[in-house]
């Protein structure tokens, strides 16, 4: 740790910092810089631009002043016990996050709720134009800050401004139920470039736009009249009425991973050598399908052990042939959507395995656990078929991490049409998990494909995700902010 920082040329936002607050035995505590996909392809450009990093610490009451932490200036954003129920458990994990996702789960309105985002939203734009050099670049992270690009572009119009959201953005006939949708669409406006996973999201978002603000779209521009914003905000140039609009791009950059990293970590011999444990430890079944996801209703996980229990109850698969090894993360378990999933879920395992399971052999193998990175790949490593069974989801980087580490070129991808990942990855089985007569045949299809077709496959889709990686992801979206930024400067 150093002194604080004073002011930054580019500055990202998120919701959570790139550290973690570790409590040592001795009750000293300390920052651990947190290996995401994100923190892997902001660092260079974090470090070449004298970066700064604004975000909440992830423990509640906790006020720190800002430090350095690995090369990169951490600038925490304080949120107290009430804020994190109310705006993060409550507005964005259990009103947008289901509404955002198809409504898969009911999202729940309160206004409290809102005034609580809003609040927040604000404490965020604050730190982060405090932090932000005269001109700087900013950029803004995901669904829980959405108003932080025009409450920004309000106090500092001389910062270029994006925003990415890493989940979907819905359809409007499902948008249009939030009572607050006006609002989120003009704090988005705010931003000079909204970035979304795939094309669908962008377009779903240009259509809200055209239906709430009446604005003028064309493919991946649009034009925001100047009227509402405060004066000194760069016009871009004046449309047909006369009057001075600034130009927004709202398209798609699929988010990606750090390729060369998950490939580099699967070449190592121990890590090898614990896959090879793993299917050992699973009895050495002729195949080992796996799953990997945070224990999340849009993951579909109910889905893919419907299927894996109806083929085990059909006899088309043998329990001693085939293994499900399903990876359940924890996740936001003070949401009660969430509590009721778990127990859903493990009543499932519980039952498959009650059911069909002999002593020394489950059919599944069940582990509600965050393994460290290690680990997963020599599961990756070890697992024969992938089940990728999303309902919705904005891309899934575990479909995209498990044919990075697939240095053998073996191994099938099942990966649902409802996953962004879906638009890239078109060599995968893809599949519609609602379909579950579907999805059982492809599962039988992926156990059983020669080692001919399985390499072809495999090539294919790691060629996709080594041209498009974690850093292109990052540098393609830079290059459109610079430029779209630049366009109604000076
Ligand atoms: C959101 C969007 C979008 C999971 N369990 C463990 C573990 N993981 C890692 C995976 C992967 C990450 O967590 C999960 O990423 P996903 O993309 O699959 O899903 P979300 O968490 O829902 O992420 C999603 C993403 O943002 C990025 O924009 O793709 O659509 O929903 O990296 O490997 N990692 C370790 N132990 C675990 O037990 N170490």
């Amino acid at each position: 740790m150093t002194a604080p920082a004073e002011r930054h040329t580019f500055v990202v936002v998120s919701n959570r910092l790139p550290v973690d607050r570790v409590i040592e035995p001795d009750g000293s505590a300390r920052w651990q810089h947190s290996p995401g996909g994100l923190v892997t392809a902001l660092e260079p450009v974090m470090q070449r631009m004298d970066g700064a990093w604004v975000g909440w610490a992830g423990q509640p009451d906790l006020d720190i002043e800002p430090f350095e932490s690995d090369g990169i200036s951490i600038v925490p954003v304080p949120l107290s016990r009430e804020d994190v129920r109310l705006y993060y458990e409550g507005f964005s994990n259990d009103t947008l996050w289901p509404l955002y996702h198809d409504v898969i789960a009911h999202p729940q309105y309160h206004r409290e709720w809102w005034d609580a985002y809003v609040r927040v939203n604000r404490r965020f734009a604050d730190a982060a134009a405090a932090t932000s050099e005269q001109g700087a670049t900013v950029w803004v992270q995901d669904y829980q800050l959405q108003l932080v690009p025009k409450m920004l572009r309000e106090t500092r119009p001389d910062l270029t401004i994006g925003f990415f959201n890493h989940i979907p953005f819905p359809p409007y006939g499902i948008y249009s139920q939030l009572p607050w949708r006006t609002q989120i669409i003009e704090g988005l406006l705010g931003a000079d470039v909204i970035g979304f996973q795939r094309l669908a999201d962008a377009n779903n978002f240009s259509r809200a736009v055209r239906r709430l603000k009446g604005f003028p779209t064309r493919g991946s521009t649009i034009d925001v009249p100047l009227v509402d914003e405060s004066p000194g905000v760069r016009a871009h140039g004046p449309i047909a009425g006369g009057k001075p609009f600034r130009t927004v791009i709202a398209r798609q950059f699929p988010i990606s991973i750090d390729a060369l990293g998950f490939e580099e970590l699967a070449r190592r011999p121990d890590i090898q050598a614990r896959a090879k444990e793993i299917r050992e430890e699973l009895g050495n079944p002729k195949k080992v399908i796996l799953g990997v996801d945070r224990l999340d209703y849009t993951k579909g996980i109910g889905h893919r052990l419907k299927a894996f229990g109806e083929l085990i109850a059909d006899g088309r698969v043998e329990v001693e042939d085939v293994t499900l090894v399903q990876v359940a993360s924890p996740s936001r378990e003070r949401v009660e959507a969430y509590r009721q999933l778990r127990d859903e879920i493990e009543l499932m395992v519980g039952r498959i395995n009650g059911d069909y399971g002999h002593i020394g052999h489950a059919p599944i193998s069940y582990h509600h656990t965050s393994y460290p990175r290690e680990e997963m790949i020599a599961l990756y490593l070890a697992a024969d078929v992938m089940l990728v069974t999303a309902l919705r989801d904005g891309m899934n980087l575990v479909a995209k991490e498990y044919a990075a580490t697939r240095i053998d070129d073996d191994g099938v991808l099942v990966l649902s049409e409802f996953a962004g990942a879906s638009d890239e990855l078109k060599r995968a089985l893809l599949i519609n998990p609602h379909d579950i007569d579907g999805l059982k045949q492809t599962i039988l299809r992926a156990i059983q494909m020669p080692r001919a077709e399985r390499r072809t496959r495999m090539r294919s889709m790691r060629k996709r995700v080594f041209d498009h990686d974690v850093s292109k992801w990052s540098s393609d979206f830079l290059e459109v902010l610079m430029a779209n930024g630049r366009k109604g400067g000076s």
